[in-house]
C-alpha cells in the first residue's frame, strides 16, 4: 500500500525537478567585486569564471560604477587587449548578456589600460567539460547525480510518480 505522504513527497520531487530544469541562472560577473580593476590582475575573473557552469540560456551581468566599459572581442583581440574591432560594445551598467550558444566568449574593458596592464578581462566558457574546473559543489544537486541531464532525471521522476499514483488509486 502506498502512503499518502509518499505520494505527496513524490509529486513535490517532480515539481522541484521540473522547476530546476526550467531555471536559467543570472551570474554577476566577479560577484561582489563587480566589473572593475581586479586587485591582483585577471586571476580574479578567471577564478570566478572557472567556478561557474555556464549553460545556454544563462545570463551574465556586468555591473560597475566609475569609468569602465564592456567590449566583446575575438580570442586574438582578447589576448592582445585590442579594442579596435569589438564584436559588441556596452557602455552602461548593468549590461546583461544572454548566453545563446556553447561558443566561448571573450570580454574586456576598453578604458585606458584596464585590460592590457590591469587584467580587467574575462573568458566565459559555456557548456563543455567541467571535470577540471575545480570545486563546483555549489551546483551539484542530488537530483542531478553523475552529471545525468536534468531532462532524463525528470523523465524518470515522472514515470515513478505515475506508477505511484496508479498503485495509490488502485489500492483505494
Ligand atoms: C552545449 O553543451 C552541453 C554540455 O556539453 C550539451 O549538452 C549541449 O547539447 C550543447 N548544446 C549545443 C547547442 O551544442
Ligand atoms: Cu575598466
Amino acid at each position: 500500500m502506498v502512503s499518502q505522504k509518499g505520494l505527496i513527497g513524490c509529486l513535490l520531487l517532480v515539481v522541484v525537478a521540473l522547476w530546476k530544469g526550467a531555471t536559467a541562472e543570472t551570474y554577476k560577473v566577479g560577484d561582489d567585486l563587480g566589473w572593475t580593476i581586479p586587485p591582483a590582475g585577471s586571476v580574479a575573473y578567471s577564478t570566478w569564471a572557472n567556478a561557474k557552469r555556464f549553460q545556454i540560456g544563462d545570463t551574465i551581468e556586468f555591473k560597475w560604477s566609475g569609468e569602465h566599459r564592456v567590449a566583446e572581442v575575438t580570442q586574438a583581440d582578447y589576448d592582445s587587449c585590442s579594442k579596435d574591432n569589438p564584436l559588441g560594445f556596452y557602455d552602461s551598467s548593468p549590461t546583461r548578456i544572454v548566453l545563446t550558444s556553447n561558443l566561448t566568449r571573450y570580454f574586456i574593458c576598453t578604458e585606458d589600460s584596464h585590460c592590457s596592464r590591469l587584467g580587467q578581462k574575462v573568458t566565459i566558457r559555456i557548456g563543455g567539460d567541467y571535470s577540471s574546473s575545480g570545486d563546483n559543489d555549489d551546483d551539484d544537486h542530488w537530483w542531478e547525480w553523475n552529471g545525468a541531464s536534468s531532462l532524463s532525471i525528470n523523465i524518470v521522476a515522472v514515470i515513478l510518480c505515475t506508477a505511484l499514483v496508479i498503485s495509490f488509486l488502485s489500492f483505494n
